[in-house]
């Protein structure tokens, strides 16, 4: 169902006109209440009365995460607190969260746009939805949670991890939709097999999966364990968290961005300029319509491509393919980029392997070394013999030994690098519980 189809199948000449005007007020609006932005204005020469339509965009300056950091916690807003009604924060990994807050009317505009992902989902008033997204400081639980309520679903507010429970509730309660991380959804149908439960005996037809990156040989996985559709949905605590775009369950070809709110772009990380439909760079978002924190053209650090295609849907909105990676955390390993999703797709579709990975980089002398650490299949396992992964390499070392070279060679083939590769024993690889995973471990500088 398209929830709001005037404004999601709207002209693109119309939707254009109405992007323009807001634009116009968003700049008199940071202006005015902004400093930072105010400063930044003054110092480009740049009036908000000069900021007329769209193609005043490329005139203004850029902001990044660190002028959010730079500014914690609350330097941005362009509210007194009185009317700021709640707050999230995206975790760093290092240092200070970069905090967010809304208004009433953002929390309206968020409750809104994520109920068009899920109907772009596929889900329906009335489904039962499990949100095994976490509630807290992190968006994703909220988030979904009153988009949810807005379209009129039965939502199970169970928040991530605890998988026995999310299986208890997913035959018990009988869930129609279910929204997670990518990483879970393999983990929870591992799960389901070991607890002898049966995909396909359960209702659940569609997981909305996002907050971290994967791949379309992630989703043939996930689809054929789960036998349930899998759609991807994209969004970040600066803009508003999840909701900024969702794949439509008819073409899952690309995710239609909610662009009467968030202007997108799509540019070259290193100088700013924007690139054309197709072409990779790095995903720059203008918020059109919050008031708490507006952000002009913040840099994700988000690689992907944007198509103005028409969409078989029916929706005009401009879809943005899959993250294929980030700026900043793409591995440059001897000199050559490396995005971990790249690695995740060499392993996909490898008959004795599981996607449960790990990927460590070290430094030998002067040299980067990459490993892949990656768990085999039970039946390779029981093939084998447990022997080999307990260091009595006995029997079945010949077995080991091919695996381990042809997912070298696999890994040759689309990185051009030699990688050390260590199979696993079941359950040795990491797993999602319940959040974001955390692959990679750059031991490199330590
Ligand atoms: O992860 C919001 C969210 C919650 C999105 C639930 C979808 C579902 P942050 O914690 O601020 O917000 O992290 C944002 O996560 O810049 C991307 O790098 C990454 N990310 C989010 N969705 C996807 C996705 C939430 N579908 C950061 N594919 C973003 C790849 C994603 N990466």
């Amino acid at each position: 169902m398209i929830w709001n189809e005037p404004i999601e199948t709207m002209p693109r000449p119309d939707l254009a006109a109405l992007q323009s005007a807001r634009l116009a007020t968003l700049a008199a609006y940071v202006y005015e209440r902004v400093p930072f932005y105010r400063k930044k204005f003054d110092k480009l020469g740049l009036t908000p009365a000069s900021v007329k339509d769209l193609h005043d965009l490329p005139r203004l300056p850029f902001t990044k995460k660190s002028d959010l950091r730079d500014n914690y916690p609350f330097g941005l807003f362009a509210v007194p607190m009185d009317q700021v009604i709640r707050v999230h924060a995206s975790s760093g990994t290092t240092g200070k969260p970069t905090v967010v807050g809304y208004t009433r009317q953002d929390l309206e505009v968020w409750a809104e746009v994520c109920a068009r992902c899920f109907g772009l989902s596929g889900a329906r008033p009335g489904d039962m939805f499990q949100n095994a997204y976490g509630y807290g400081l992190f968006t994703g639980g909220l988030g979904m949670h009153y988009g949810a309520e807005r379209m009129g679903l039965t939502v199970i507010p169970v928040s991530g991890g605890v998988t026995a429970r999310q299986i208890m509730l997913l035959q018990d309660f009988r869930t129609d939709v279910m929204a997670c991380t990518p990483s879970y959804a393999l983990a929870l149908a591992d799960k389901l097999l070991e607890a002898g439960v049966n995909p396909a005996d359960l209702p659940v037809r569609v997981f909305i999966l996002g907050a971290e990156p994967w791949t379309d040989e992630m989703r043939v996985e996930i689809e054929a364990k789960l036998h349930a559709d899998a759609v991807n949905i994209y969004g970040l605590s600066e803009i508003i968290g999840p909701g900024v775009s969702n794949e439509c369950v008819e073409a899952k070809s690309g995710m239609h961005i909610m662009e009467d709110h968030f202007l997108a772009e799509v540019v070259a990380p290193d100088t700013g300029e924007l690139l054309p439909d197709g072409q990779v760079g790095e995903l720059v978002f203008t918020t059109l319509t919050k008031q708490a924190i507006p952000l002009i053209r913040y840099r994700t650090g988000d690689l992907c491509s944007m198509t103005h295609e028409v969409c078989i849907c029916g929706r005009t909105h401009a879809r943005m393919s899959r993250i294929l990676g980030r700026a900043d955390d793409m591995l440059i390993i001897r000199g050559v980029n490396v995005f971990p999703s790249q690695i995740e797709a060499a392993l996909m579709g490898l008959e004795q392997i599981t996607p449960h990975h790990r990927i460590i980089l070290t430094r030998e002398g002067r040299l980067d070394a990459l490993e892949v650490a990656v768990e085999v299949t039970e039946t390779f396992f029981r093939h084998v013999g447990e022997e080999m992964f307990s260091g009595q390499r006995q029997q079945g070392i010949g077995d080991v030994q091919a695996l381990e070279a042809h997912v070298q060679q696999r890994l040759r083939e689309t990185l051009g690098l030699n990688t050390k590769v260590t199979l696993l024993a079941p359950g040795q690889g990491p797993r999602s519980e319940g959040g974001k995973l955390q692959r990679v471990e750059d031991r490199r500088l330590v």
